[in-house]
């Protein structure tokens, strides 16, 4: 077993994992009260392998991890405030209250997200690996993901490029036995995950997740590897959730039993003893480090309560729609297609159809214009932009054109529909 370090890390590691429990509990039954909306997975039992994780990594180094992160945002240095804020859905949470649990982002302190699509984040971890390398900065970009992202394309296309690149980025496989209520020997044929980038050129090994004391030293190798090395390799830590996947799981997958064993060998609890045990911390500490979490996380769901949500007119702010032009604001907030960038000169008009309640409320029926080939996109300019430099005439001119744009796009779907339906006959 690895040596303790010294105290004043030891009380860190202790509060910061006393601190997520605490807050994942919390968030758990804020959730029962339906004070936070969407899907909530918890990863309560799986504190060692976060904290132990982020206590190694620097502060220009970048994490990003799955829909399970709440935790690893708090680790990575983001107030408990905001992140219960997200959850709450309003304006001081990380994401503006617009992503929810499964979105938490802080881009300060380097904590990435926050994604639903399984073994999403991978392709996005080599993304900023590349990044910095091309910047020439000295960061390394850790990726945490699940034992069930570990089937997933991604997974492969990642660990090649990694590979091939020599990124600076470290996996880490939070092994905690099921995909949702797939169990390991089920959803992979490969059941040693440490084993399944090798063939891609990613070295791995198995650690005890459960162990924050083991979790920093693999990972702060890994780290070393990727930073000094350019040299990518994986962990896998062996850990276990005490909760269902998400806070609708019947749990008919596993034995309580298997609960209960795994409980005994709780993180924090463990991790206390042994601090106690050595007399690096005394029970003074364990009991303030609880207190001191229990205030932050009440002070948390206080602050979160007090948060307004978010304006209803900013409802389509931070929406995008892009094709092969580029990258457009959802134009159902006006008549005319604009540029994400020019979102912020959007018309009046934004506020009116959102108090009316329905995205398309006065809009014409007829079918709508295309950004990429209507609208200010091709005419460099905002309507409205170019309405006050040409004057109320050019104004008519523009209403004359778009009718015309309109009666043509409505006629060329109307051949469209015609040649689908001699098809369908
Ligand atoms: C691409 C994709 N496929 C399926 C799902 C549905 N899904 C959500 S969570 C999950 C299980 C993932 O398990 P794992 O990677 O082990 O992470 P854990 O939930 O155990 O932390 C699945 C299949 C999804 N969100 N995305
Ligand atoms: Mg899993």
């Amino acid at each position: 077993m690895a040596d303790l370090p010294d105290a004043a890390t030891c009380y860190e590691l202790l509060a910061r994992m006393t601190l997520i429990r605490r807050f994942e509990e919390e968030a758990g039954r804020q959730y029962q009260r339906a004070k936070a909306g969407g899907f909530l997975h918890l990863g309560i039992g799986e504190e060692a392998t976060i904290v132990g994780t982020a206590s190694v990594m620097r502060k220009e180094d970048y994490l990003i991890g799955t829909y399970r992160t709440h935790g690893h945002a708090i680790a990575r240095g983001t107030d408990p405030k905001h992140v219960m804020a997200e959850l709450f859905g309003r304006v001081d949470g990380t994401s503006g209250g617009r992503g929810g649990s499964m979105h938490i982002f802080d881009r300060e302190n380097r904590f990435m997200g926050g994604y639903g699509v399984v073994g999403g984040n991978l392709p996005i971890a080599a993304g900023l690996a590349l990044a910095s390398e091309y910047r020439s900065e000295d960061s390394v970009t850790v990726c945490m993901l699940g034992d069930g992202a570990s089937n997933t394309g991604n997974f492969g296309e990642t660990m090649n490029l990694a590979a091939l690149w020599k990124l600076p980025v470290f996996f880490l496989v939070e092994n905690n036995l099921y995909g949702m209520g797939t169990s390991v020997e089920r959803h992979s044929a490969q059941t040693d995950l440490s084993k399944k980038a090798e063939g891609y050129g990613i070295p791995g090994k198995r650690i005890d997740g459960m162990d924050v004391i083991a979790v920093r030293e693999g990972v702060a190798e890994g780290i070393r590897l990727a930073r000094e090395e350019s040299r990518p390799t994986l962990l896998e830590a062996f850990t276990y959730r005490y909760r269902g996947h998400s806070a609708a799981d019947p749990e008919v997958y596993r034995e309580r039993e298997e609960v209960e064993e795994w409980r005994a060998k709780d993180p924090i609890e463990t991790f206390a003893k042994r601090c106690i045990d050595a007399g690096v911390l005394g029970e003074r500490e364990a009991q303030e480090v609880r207190e001191k979490a229990e205030q932050a996380v009440l002070g948390a769901v206080e602050f979160a309560d007090a948060s307004p949500e978010p304006p209803l007119d900013t409802l389509y702010e931070n929406l995008y729609v892009t094709d092969s032009e580029g990258w457009y604001a959802v134009d159902e907030r006006s008549p005319e297609p604009h540029r994400g960038e020019r979102e912020d000169r959007m018309p009046e008009a934004a506020r009116e159809l959102a108090e009316a309640g329905a995205a398309y409320a006065g809009q014409p029926e007829e079918p709508r214009p295309n950004p990429a080939t209507h609208g200010d996109v091709q005419e460099g300019v905002p309507p409205e932009v170019a309405a006050e430099a040409e004057g109320p005439e050019a104004d008519d001119d523009r209403a004359d054109d778009d009718e015309d744009r309109n009666s043509e796009v409505a006629a060329e779907t109307t051949e469209e529909q015609e040649v689908a339906e001699e098809v369908e006959d």
